[in-house]
């Protein structure tokens, strides 16, 4: 079975990879035996993610990148293949989100939002897969989240995106398994990271309201995506194309807590 989850001689890129839910996938794929490349906007977090990498004994390059940039995304992806080779395994996890009542959001806003959380996944998956056909296949691992299926309050524009990122998935896992390359996703519950740590401070209900929506009773860590990660990185789901695996301790299962 080992063989199956290697990553040995893998070449991965993982989007927004500095910190939260890619630096874990990152490490994940690396401990998996890949050379892990990953890129974010700050350069300070950049570097010091590359040492904490680097201090695991894992083989690790970060790029100082917007994916919303389509020049930037392309001079990356060149830099990787010329150094590295072509990329077997793109992550796209770079994400944002904006909480803002529907009435109150600017188009900027909700343009933006748009732009890092759907259209960045579109420039960085087509900066990608020319090498990925040279290589005869690859491996496309899309962040989708509870809200590529469910509404709330505030989070319009997110929802917009990570229903959009389903569908880009479904549709470039169509489009491109001809070539071998199997695009999925990983729709994420609600994860301890800086994107959520909002929700989660002292005293906020939100925390009580998501302990009471998530069967396994808990916010789900970094770590909870390790293995889904390899997962669908690795020859092991080499006939999964187009599917999106949910990891949030039962959230999508559950009607909700009855009434005491
Ligand atoms: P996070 O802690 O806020 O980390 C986001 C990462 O993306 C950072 O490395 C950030 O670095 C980078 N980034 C943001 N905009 C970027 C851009 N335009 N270009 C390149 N990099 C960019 O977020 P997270 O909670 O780990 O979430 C990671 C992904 O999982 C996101 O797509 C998020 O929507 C999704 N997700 C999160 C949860 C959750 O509960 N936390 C649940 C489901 C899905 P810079 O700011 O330096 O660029
Ligand atoms: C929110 C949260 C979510 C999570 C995640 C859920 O405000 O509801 O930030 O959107 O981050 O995407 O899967």
């Amino acid at each position: 079975m080992q063989d199956q989850f290697s990553l040995k001689d893998k070449v991965a890129l993982i989007t927004g990879g500095t910190y939260g839910i890619g630096m874990a996938m990152a490490q994940a794929l690396g401990k998996a035996g890949a050379t892990i490349t990953f890129n974010a906007r700050s350069e300070d977090k950049v570097r010091e993610a590359e040492l904490e990498c680097r201090a695991l004994g894992l083989d690790a390059y970060g790029y100082t990148c917007d994916v919303t940039v389509e020049s930037q995304v392309r001079l990356m992806v060149s830099d990787i293949s010329q150094k590295h080779g072509d990329i077997d395994i793109l992550v796209n996890n770079a994400g944002i989100i904006k909480r803002i009542p529907a009435l109150e959001m600017s188009v900027e806003d909700f343009n933006e939002v748009i732009n890092v959380d759907l259209t960045g996944p579109f420039i960085v998956s087509k900066a990608v897969a020319p090498g990925m056909i040279r290589k005869g296949g690859g491996k496309i691992i899309n962040i989708c989240s509870m809200m590529s299926e469910l509404g709330r309050e505030t989070v319009t524009a997110y929802a917009a995106a990570k229903g959009g990122l389903k569908m880009l998935t479904k549709n470039l896992a169509c489009e491109w398994a001809e070539y071998n390359i199997q695009v999925n996703g990983i729709g994420p519950g609600y994860i301890a990271t800086p994107q959520t740590a909002a929700l989660r401070e002292e005293g906020n209900p939100f925390n009580d309201f998501i302990m009471a929506k998530t069967p396994a009773a808990r916010w789900g860590t970094p770590e909870d995506l390790e293995g889904p990660t390899v997962f669908l990185a690795s020859k092991a789901s080499d006939f999964i194309n187009g599917h999106i695996l949910y990891v949030d301790g039962g959230i999508l299962a559950y009607i909700g807590k009855q009434p005491k």
